[in-house]
């Protein structure tokens, strides 16, 4: 050591400080997981839960990918394959996309506006078994006969007259038990974020990750009594003698997809807000400056997610409807491709001229900004009903909905827990294999999806067990294949990453990035009450004014700070 004098420690300034007596030692063992109503471990048996369905989903995309590997593949029976395709989407979007979001949300929302837990921690704790049971009844149904009617279930293909089977009844089991999950779990996010605040952190301070959880809460608040009305219909029309959706008893099918889609495509907004959220926290972070345009930000949301309340019928272009109704759902589809694009923009901005600090989860955003870009391109195409009556049912349709649920969602997903693994294990992951598995992730991605754009274009239809040689597909789909397990290999060495680093991973401190937001501000990882002094916020980076507050008292520069440890 040279002979410069040490600068003065950070604690020499008194703080107030709220000093506790006779509290209960936190009790140990894994029986604490079962009985846990900390926000914090319920939101780390979400992420675990969660990614192991991700998993299992994965699996069964790569089974499939095998067989569509080649021409009159016989590696797989249709049934089979039919009960894979149901299982892989039902599992993306309702066991690992929308609950590893409310595994995120618990765990930061409280951290991020300055709150000790959530409003209702043992109604947030029934929400995560519910959401586990759900996942259990669903899976169980492999052991007599899984769902085979794709993540739709389109009536009548659903009713008992085609499915007596019990594979429908499983997939109703689970649309209600993670429905309950997700709609208590919306209302404890509204209620916490209404009430439980830090002084100081009015709605124009709040962080933007938060105002996407509020509007992904309202909009599930919204979106599921429609999907819960309709899965009950299906299940009185298969066992009690109705007919909702049965032609012969007065019904209607297409009452089903009405009913589907009305929460069909808000659920497609649940899923890719709060990683718009993720994606406005990390940008500026590593980006060193302030987000460009938070209102216009905040707002877009809440745009976004009205716009997304107008649009269901776009799904349901093909079936017969008056040209004067698919023009309307037309142009309010093309209307939500304004607010995207201004988060885009304002995204494009924040980075722009930024010192930029080039680090894993950063990666991961940028990702997430080029491929859903694309995603949402093929969207407003699928909008132009004349378009969409040509490449409905392909694999186009395929392409887009990967590019915006993986490009878009997953990529977002690992953005945040690159960004957010040292505040919850006290440990960074390797920067080395985060950027390798971003780029064979990237790689494998694009070789995986891009080609089914043209599989489609080509006349490729979707949720096909085998297609004939010499229809032109075979080029594409091995492609296809080759790119799901590059990209297959590219997600388990983030999972090899998480394992590694979990125990023997670098230190992280308490603000590894020099984070803008409260969660940095306490331990990594927390303590069990959060704060012990909740800071006041006065601005909508609370952190960046903490650490120049520290700087100017302790006249260095500014270090990482934290709480006052007891
Ligand atoms: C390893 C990555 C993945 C691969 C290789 C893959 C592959 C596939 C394949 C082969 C299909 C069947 C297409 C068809 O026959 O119509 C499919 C359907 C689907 N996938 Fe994926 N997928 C992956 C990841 C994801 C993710 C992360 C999500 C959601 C977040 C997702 C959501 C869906 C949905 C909703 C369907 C439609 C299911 C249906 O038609 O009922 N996939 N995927
Ligand atoms: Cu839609």
């Amino acid at each position: 050591m040279t002979g410069e004098a040490l600068p003065p420690p950070v604690s020499a300034r008194p703080r107030p400080e709220v000093v506790m007596h006779g509290t209960e030692p936190e009790p140990a063992g894994w029986t604490t997981w079962l009985t846990t109503t900390d926000h914090k471990k319920i939101g780390i048996m979400y992420l675990f839960a969660t990614f192991g369905f991700f998993i299992l989903g994965g699996v069964e995309a790569l089974l499939m990918r095998l067989q569509l590997a080649q021409a009159s593949s016989t590696l797989i029976e249709p049934t089979a394959y039919n009960g894979l395709v149901s299982l892989h989407g039902t599992t993306m979007i309702f066991l690992f996309v929308v609950p590893v979001l409310a595994g995120f949300g618990n765990y930061m929302l409280p951290l991020m506006i300055g709150a000790r837990d959530m409003a209702f921690p043992r109604l947030n704790a029934l929400s995560f078994w519910l959401l586990l049971f759900g996942g259990i009844a669903f899976y169980a149904s492999l052991f007599w006969s899984p769902p085979t009617a794709g993540w739709t279930s389109y009536a009548p293909l659903s009713d008992d007259a085609f499915l007596p089977d019990g594979g429908i009844d499983a997939w109703i089991f689970l649309i209600h038990l993670t429905g309950l999950s997700s709609l208590l779990g919306a209302i404890n996010f509204v209620a916490t974020i209404h009430n439980m605040r830090a002084k100081g952190m009015s709605w124009g301070r709040m962080p933007l990750f938060v105002w996407s959880l509020l509007v992904y809460s309202y909009l599930l608040i919204l979106a599921l009594p429609a999907i819960a009305a309709a899965v009950t219909m299906l299940l009185t029309d298969r066992h009690f003698g109705t007919a909702f959706f049965d032609v012969t008893g007065g019904g209607d099918p297409l009452l089903w997809q009405h009913l589907f889609w009305f929460f069909g495509h808000p659920e497609v907004y649940i899923m890719i807000l709060p990683a718009f959220g993720m994606i406005s926290e990390i940008v500026p972070v590593f980006a060193r400056k302030p987000i460009f345009g938070y209102k216009a930000i905040a707002a877009s949301t809440a745009a976004i997610a009205f716009l997304g309340l107008l649009v269901w019928a776009h799904h349901m272009f093909t079936t017969p409807t008056a040209t004067v109704v698919l023009a309307i759902f037309m142009i309010s589809s093309f209307a939500i491709a304004v607010p995207t694009g201004i988060k885009i923009f304002n995204w494009i901005a924040t980075l722009w001229r930024g010192s930029i600090v080039f680090k894993t989860p950063l990666y991961f955003a940028a990702g997430f900004i080029g491929l859903f870009l694309i995603g949402g391109i093929s969207g407003v195409i699928l909008a132009v009903f004349p378009v969409d009556w040509q490449l409905h049912d392909s694999y186009f349709v395929v392409a887009h909905i990967h590019y915006v649920l993986f490009g878009g969602s997953v990529f977002g997903i690992f953005a945040g827990l690159y960004y957010w693994f040292p505040k919850m294990s006290g440990r960074m992951l390797s920067e080395g294999l985060g950027k390798a598995s971003f780029w064979v992730m990237f790689v494998g991605f694009n070789l995986t999806f891009l080609v089914q754009h043209s599989a489609g274009l080509s006349g490729m239809p979707r949720r096909i067990y085998d297609y004939p040689e010499g229809a032109g597909w075979e080029g594409f789909n091995l492609a296809s294949t080759i790119g799901s397990f590059l990209l297959g290999i590219g997600v388990l060495m983030s999972v090899v990453n998480v394992i590694l680093s979990i125990k023997k991973g670098k230190k992280a401190g308490n603000d590894p990035w020099h984070g803008n937001t409260l969660e940095w501000f306490v331990q990594s990882p927390p303590p069990v009450n959060n704060f012990d002094v909740v800071p006041r916020v006065r601005s909508v980076e609370p952190m960046k004014d903490i650490r120049r507050e520290v700087a100017r008292g302790a006249r260095q520069t500014a270090g990482t700070v934290s709480q006052p440890v007891a």
